[in-house]
């Protein structure tokens, strides 16, 4: 008789697993736990109660064999080069990624991708039937997974099971351009309740629903058959706030973000930017604003500086090498017009770094510049008021993201226009102290309010309560 595997109560399904592959000076390989905000909130959940996570390792080819870490038993699902292309680079970043952010850059269509994508889709909800214990909890995260949901119903009807979309859902008319519209929200309606950052992705997913598959809706409610409705509402991510601000106060990190002002001249304005080198985060727009107020003679370096962190990221695809190629163009062009002999004026880093050397970052820069021109929370914001627990520094946050939904009292702006978005810098800098402490306290309550933990907490009663039968005639 084969062994029995072993099941779990919660299940949770990402792209990627929350470890990372290291291979160390011996030659052997280690798994180091990713640091991103999911895995905090999950550690949190899962030690109340045994869980498995399903994923991809991040090496093409076969995956390696299930194994537990930190308490967490992870059950790794293989992608083949050609899937990484297809299912990963392509449909998943090359076409929904565009399509879910405004079509910043045009979507690319292709059926072999999409073919690709459901291959990839039922390998992901075959191992979540796997090591689903009866009556399990299975939380599906994000774009990549949105056909999981029907197919994990399809094999496992005992279970309850949730989505969580970690970008924008767009309006039906940018949705309903793509060829498998209707394919997506069915995969989507096999959840018991789908989770979204503001209420508006919400609204869009219903409405998608009611106009392009003719689905009767009520509120936030989507009725897929007699049997059965689907709630969708908005639940926004956080930080792990108690463990950041923490480490955000250890004295090496304070000395550290000291030791970074003092290397740029100790300026009297250093402004920061941390992102992916995403197309989404506007750092072409923020770079405009910045290049024409040192144009202006509104500021100038050594006084005012500005530090760029980009972290590389989908390099495969084309529209994130067009992008890279012309932000270091601009960069260079405004340093070589704008910057001097040992105060360049825009220092650009193109790295990833250790979470410490974040908190730092944070913690030395006066302006905190989040400019995306669409972005689903942008956790960078809520991060960098984190950090602030002196008070210290001001927020520039873009209405387009939906971390400002919540964070209302930042120095807001619409990053298209820039005329705009330099008057909420000058703001950001010029703005008294006293004032500036009184808004990063009301900021830092909101996400201290509102961390990782509690949205976890919130997500998984909301799925919990979520409702299995319509009653009769609530639909219009
Ligand atoms: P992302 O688009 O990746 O996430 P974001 O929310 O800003 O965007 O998270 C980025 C994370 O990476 C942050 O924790 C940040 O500190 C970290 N990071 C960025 N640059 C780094 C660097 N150079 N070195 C180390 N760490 C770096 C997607 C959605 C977002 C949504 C999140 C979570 O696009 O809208 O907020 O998921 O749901």
């Amino acid at each position: 008789m084969p062994s029995a595997r072993p099941t779990f109560d919660l299940v949770v399904a990402a792209n990627r697993l929350p470890v990372d592959k290291v291979v160390t000076e011996t030659g052997e390989t280690e798994w180091r736990r990713s640091p991103g905000g999911l895995v905090t909130a999950m550690e949190s959940v899962m030690r109340a109660q045994p869980g498995a996570w399903v994923g991809w390792a991040g090496d093409a080819g076969d995956a390696p064999e299930p194994f537990e870490e930190d308490g967490i038993h992870l059950e790794p699902v293989p992608l083949s080069a050609a899937e990484v292309r297809d299912f990963y680079e392509g449909f998943s970043n090359d076409t929904l990624w565009p399509i879910y952010h405004d079509v910043i850059v045009p979507a690319r269509f292709h059926r072999d991708w999409w073919a690709s994508y459901q291959t990839v889709n039922r390998r992901f909800a075959e191992a979540v039937a796997e090591v689903a214990a009866p009556g399990a909890t299975v939380w599906v995260q994000d774009y990549q997974l949105q056909l999981v949901p029907a197919l994990v119903r399809e094999l496992r009807p005992d279970v309850r099971i949730g989505w969580f979309d970690h970008i924008p859902f767009p309006p039906v008319e940018l949705f309903a351009q793509l060829p498998w519209r209707a394919q997506l929200l069915e995969g989507l309606l096999g959840a018991d309740f789908l989770g979204f950052q503001r209420q508006a992705d919400a609204r869009n997913f219903v409405r998608a629903c009611r106009q392009l598959l003719g689905a009767a809706t009520k509120g936030d409610r989507v009725a897929v058959d007699h049997e059965r409705q689907v709630r969708a509402a908005a639940i926004p991510i956080s930080v792990d706030f108690r463990g950041l601000e923490a480490l955000a106060k250890r004295p090496d990190v304070r000395a550290r973000a000291k030791e970074i002002r003092a290397s740029l001249g100790d300026p009297k304005v250093l402004m920061l930017g941390v992102d992916r080198l995403d197309y989404t985060k506007g750092i072409r727009h923020r770079l405009k604003a910045y290049e024409e107020l040192l144009l202006e003679g509104r500021i100038s370096p050594p006084d005012v500086t500005f530090v760029q962190v980009a972290t590389p990221s989908r390099e495969r695809v084309e529209a994130y090498r067009l992008l890279r190629t012309e932000i270091e163009q601009t960069v260079g062009r405004i340093n070589g017009d704008l910057g001097h002999i040992g105060a360049p004026a825009v220092h650009y880093l193109h790295h990833s770094y250790p979470r410490e050397e974040m908190a730092a970052l944070f913690q030395a820069a006066d302006v905190m510049l989040v400019t995306p021109l669409r972005d689903g929370m942008n956790l960078v914001a809520k991060e960098y008021v984190t950090c602030r627990y002196d008070l210290g520094g001001a927020l520039v946050l873009s209405e387009f993201t939906g971390a400002w939904h919540e964070l209302h009292q930042s120095f807001a702006c619409n990053p298209h226009d820039i005329e705009g978005l330099k008057q909420a810098i000058l703001r950001a800098m010029n703005t008294p102290a006293k004032d500036k402490q009184r808004i990063m306290r009301a900021l830092r309550r909101r996400v201290s309010d509102n961390d990782v933990q509690r949205w976890a907490s919130r997500y998984l009663a909301a799925l919990a309560a979520a409702p299995e039968r319509p009653a009769p005639d609530r639909y219009a």
